[in-house]
C-alpha cells in the first residue's frame, strides 16, 4: 500500500474512494455500559442483542485495520468524576431513577474510570491507539478529535459503534461539517431500536449522501487485506 493507493469500496449512495493514508477508522462508543447485560443500557430496559451483533464485525474489522497499519480510534462517551462536564439537562432528562453519575450495576454510570464506561474487551484499544473521552453525543464537540486527525493528515473515516441514530449520527454529521468523507459499516453499527437502524443509515446516504456513504465491512477488510 503506497500513498496513493485508492481502494474503490462498493457503497451507497455510490462507491467510495478509500485512501488508506488518509483515512481513520472511528469507533464510536462500543462501552461495556451500552452492550453488556447487566449494564446501563440494559437497566433502560433496552435489548442490548440489538448492539452486540456490532461486536463481532468490528472485531473483524479492527484486526484487519491494525494489520494494514493503518489509524484507529476510539471513542467513549462519559463524564468527569467530579460530573463538572455534566450539563445539568443532562442530568436530569427522562426523570430515571438513576441517571449519569449516580450508582449503576457496573460502577458509576456513563463516569470515566468506571468499568462500565470502559470498551468491550473484544475491541480494547491498544497501547498508541488514541482513544477520545467526548462529554456528549458527537465525537468533536468538547475533545481534540479534530486536531489528532489534522495532525494525522486524516480526510476520510470509516465509522462504526453505537447507537447508529445517537451517537453515529451525530459524529458523522458533525465529521461531514468540518469536511471528512464518511463511510458507515451497516454491520458495524447498532441501535436498539430495528427502525432506527434502517433510517439512521437512510438518512446518511440519503440525497447523494447528504451525510455520507453507508457500506459492509467485509468489502472494507478484503480491500485493505489485498493491498
Ligand atoms: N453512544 C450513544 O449512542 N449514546 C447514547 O446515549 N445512545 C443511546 O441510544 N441512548
Amino acid at each position: 500500500m503506497t500513498d496513493e493507493t485508492v481502494l474503490t469500496i462498493s457503497a451507497e449512495p455510490y462507491a467510495f474512494e478509500l485512501e488508506p493514508g488518509r483515512c481513520a477508522l472511528l469507533i464510536i462508543d462500543m462501552q461495556r455500559d451500552f452492550l453488556e447485560p447487566g449494564g446501563f443500557g440494559e437497566m433502560l430496559g433496552n435489548d442490548v442483542g440489538q448492539l452486540r451483533r456490532a461486536i463481532e464485525p468490528n472485531r473483524r474489522l479492527l484486526g484487519a485495520w491494525r494489520e494494514a497499519g493503518l489509524l484507529v480510534i476510539h471513542t467513549r462517551e462519559g463524564h468527569r468524576p467530579d460530573l463538572a462536564d455534566l450539563p445539568p439537562a443532562k442530568k436530569v432528562r427522562g426523570h430515571g431513577a438513576k441517571t449519569i453519575g449516580d450508582a449503576g450495576p457496573m460502577g458509576r454510570i456513563l463516569v470515566r474510570g468506571e468499568a462500565g464506561h470502559d470498551i468491550v474487551p473484544e475491541l480494547y484499544p491498544r497501547g498508541g491507539e488514541p482513544v477520545i473521552d467526548k462529554p456528549g453525543k458527537g465525537a468533536f464537540f468538547a475533545t481534540d478529535l479534530h486536531a489528532i486527525l489534522q495532525n494525522n493528515g486524516i480526510a476520510q473515516l470509516v465509522v462504526t459503534g453505537v447507537t447508529t441514530e445517537v451517537c453515529v449520527n451525530t459524529s458523522v454529521r458533525e465529521a461531514n461539517d468540518r469536511g471528512y468523507d464518511c463511510l458507515v459499516l451497516e454491520d458495524c453499527v447498532g441501535s436498539y431500536f430495528p427502525e432506527f437502524q434502517e433510517m439512521g443509515l437512510k438518512m446518511i446516504k440519503a440525497q447523494g449522501g447528504i451525510f455520507g456513504w453507508v457500506g459492509k465491512s467485509s468489502d472494507v477488510i478484503e480491500a485493505i487485506a489485498k493491498k
